[in-house]
């Protein structure tokens, strides 16, 4: 006899799910299927469950394909599993593709090709439905984007749009989604559209989706211009859609945990943030290329910005830039200085100069100092007067970070608007509104 086995969350059970059990039980004669617990999704990162374990057990034992269902709760039990049940045939879907080749010592690894295209039906009687994603873009950011997706429940990339018709093609093969020529085709195919294309391109690309009726996921820097970015949220209002800007910090537990303590009394008045971030970047790619909207500032100003308009607002009363410039006249490194009436911030980033990545938020009874990568808030410090007197958090951040801003992103389309305030419309508006004076002050606005 034939021994299978295969793992999953099983969560909103469509049509993906029903038939990797289908196939995986045609590669044999016993099926075992393990279902993860929530726990163990918590572990492993897979955020967004909708449906408790007995309701996802229940799916795949009603698909009528396992001769067995057990829990998955912990990283290490699929070996062990293999073992204990003397199990011929490991298998699971192809987006797992090569991560699980290590139990070819103890068993056959076969990976199913996915199933594209998860419709509805299948989902008809489950509350929330599968939230179908296209992507604009095919670059560094738009490779991270899917492995970080995949593990939000109720989330299906299915779709890759980019005007160089080859690059789509190359990507959606790499990637086993559906590469369109058409922006309306690929629009007509989602629900919503994730945008990981140039700067310049981004308002049009918002325009055009929030048209065809689609929420809108939009990397950092959303818009160039203040205005662009009002007329962006009223049309994406008047729609009924939700257009957020994902800039990832905003959306990591770590951070809001920090924006929480830093508004919480316990360094007393905020008087000053100064966040610095530097990436050395190979001067032959576009951020040090693109003589209009390359450079430092377009790049990495969005970070260094967030914790200021978080903490201290976007009425500033004086707002300057100082810069060091390569020879093609691109910022390689800016400090962006904020003046409120009663504190001040200091935004600094570089693609071009090397420095300490630092967080620091310093108030009247203390200060909290987050070191690098702080835009990846997993630890922070909380300082007072008396140097013994230190508190300690850190929070998990799990993988590229896109998971999250993709979960808050999908559960405000389900309705749920506990999100928004991690990065409201007037948060995004105001660092539109910067950096529009930013390109004026360089004459490239
Ligand atoms: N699947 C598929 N087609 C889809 C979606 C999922 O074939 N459109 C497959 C997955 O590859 C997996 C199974 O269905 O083999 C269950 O998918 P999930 O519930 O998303 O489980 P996953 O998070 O992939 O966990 O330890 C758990 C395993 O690592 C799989």
């Amino acid at each position: 006899m034939t021994k299978v086995i295969t793992y999953g969350t099983f969560d909103l059970f469509h049509e993906g799910h029903y038939r990797l059990l289908q196939r995986a039980k045609e590669l044999g004669d016993y099926l075992i299927v393990g279902v993860t617990t929530e726990e163990y999704d918590q572990a492993r990162g897979k955020l967004n469950v909708m449906d408790s374990l007995m309701t996802r057990i229940e799916n795949v034992k009603k698909s009528g394909f396992a001769d067995e269902v057990l829990i998955e709760s912990s990283p290490g039990q699929k070996a062990l599993d293999i073992q204990k049940y003397q199990i011929d045939i490991f298998t699971v879907g192809s987006d797992w593709a090569g991560q699980f080749d290590y139990l070819k010592e103890y068993c056959k690894v076969v990976y199913l090709e996915r199933t594209k295209n998860i419709s509805s039906t299948m989902l008809r009687a489950q509350r929330a439905s599968i939230c179908r994603i296209g992507m604009i873009g095919t670059g560094r950011i738009a490779e991270r984007f899917i492995p970080e997706a995949k593990l939000v429940s109720g989330i299906n990339t299915e779709a890759v749009y980019n005007p160089h018709l080859e690059s789509g093609r190359r990507f959606a093969k790499r990637w086993e989604i559906d590469a369109y020529e058409s922006l309306e085709d690929f629009c007509e195919a989602v629900d919503a559209v994730y945008i990981a294309a140039p700067h310049e391109t981004h308002y049009q690309y918002i325009r055009s989706a929030l048209k065809h009726g689609k929420h809108v996921l939009c990397e950092k820097p959303m818009a160039l211009r203040k205005s662009q970015a009002e007329e962006l949220f009223e049309y994406a209002k008047e729609q009924g859609l939700i257009l957020f800007e994902g800039i990832k910090t905003a959306y990591c537990p770590g951070f809001t945990r920090l924006l929480g303590i830093a508004c919480s009394g316990m360094i007393g008045t905020i008087r000053n943030v100064e966040a610095c971030f530097t990436k050395l970047e190979n001067p032959s790619h576009r951020e040090l290329t693109d003589e209009r909207y390359g450079g430092s500032f377009t790049e990495l100003g969005s970070y260094v910005m967030l914790p200021i308009i978080k903490l201290l607002g976007s009425q500033y009363q004086e707002l300057r830039f100082e810069c060091i410039r390569g020879k093609n006249g691109l910022d390689l490194f800016t400090k962006a200085f904020f003046t409120y009436p009663e504190g001040m911030g200091t935004a600094t980033c570089g693609l071009g100069v090397k420095s300490e990545g630092r967080l620091v938020v310093s108030g009247t009874l203390g200060y909290i100092v987050v070191e690098a990568p702080w835009w990846k808030t997993a630890y922070f410090e909380v300082h007072h007067e008396n140097p013994q007197d230190v508190e300690k958090f850190s929070e998990r951040f799990l993988g590229d970070g896109l998971r999250y801003e993709i979960s808050d992103f999908l559960s405000m389309i389900n309705g749920n608007s506990r999100s928004e305030y991690k990065l409201t419309r007037g948060d995004s508006t105001a660092l539109a509104g910067v950096m529009e004076r930013f390109l004026e002050v360089e004459g490239r606005g």
